[in-house]
């Protein structure tokens, strides 16, 4: 798990390098996302925090999140998700579950229930199938509150949800009308 001390700082990085600044070691992404293994190992050890081909493997392989994935042979990284950056994740609509969380703080609240939930700096609005992440995602923020989303209803008055690899659901937007106030 993250649980290791000295994962957490390269899982830090290779976030912001999968997702937001790849120029920051002059690593290039293709389309969907995708870095050349080695480039990476190299650009880190040029640029970045060092990291051996076998830290990388665990870092990816005991991230809590998952929130990196290899190709089958292993020649490729990307994030599965949360990129600034534009890309083409290949995310495929799917119908949602009756009912997703999302977690947020309490001083958001006021403003959410005015304007809906937005994707603010991220490509999608994030959601969960179960409360115990949403709980984890919205204390990162402060005192939280859980707002639940009919998605079923969302999605059949057209809304489309993906499902990304890590399990986090995601759509453009939650409009107020589909909010569920917190009890
Ligand atoms: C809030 C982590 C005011 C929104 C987690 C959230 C997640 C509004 C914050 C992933 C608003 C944005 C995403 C509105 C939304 N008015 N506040 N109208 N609409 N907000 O971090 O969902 O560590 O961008 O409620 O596991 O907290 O990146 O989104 O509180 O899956 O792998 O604006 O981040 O994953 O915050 O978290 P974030 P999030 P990673």
């Amino acid at each position: 798990m993250e649980n290791q001390p000295n994962h957490k700082p390269i899982s830090k990085f290779l976030s912001l390098v999968l997702r937001h600044k790849p120029e920051k070691i002059g690593l290039e992404l293709d389309l969907q996302g995708w870095a050349d293994v080695d480039s990476l190992i190299e650009k880190l050890n040029a640029n970045g925090p060092a990291v051996s081909r076998e830290i990388l493997e665990e870092v990816v392989a005991t991230n809590p999140k998952k929130r990196f994935v290899f190709n089958q042979n292993h020649t490729r990284i990307r994030a599965n998700q949360g990129h600034s950056i534009q890309i083409d994740h290949g995310f495929q609509p799917v119908e949602p579950p009756e009912i997703l969380y999302h977690g947020t703080a309490h001083r958001f609240l006021d403003s959410i229930l005015a304007t809906g939930i937005q994707k603010r700096n991220r490509h999608h609005v994030h959601l969960s199938a179960d409360l115990d992440t949403a709980t984890n995602v919205g204390q990162r923020h402060g005192k939280v509150i859980i707002l639940s989303v009919p998605a079923v209803k969302m999605y059949q008055a057209g809304y489309t949800f993906y499902l990304s690899e890590d399990g986090v659901w995601l759509t453009e937007v939650v409009p107020p009308e589909h909010i569920i106030q917190p009890f």
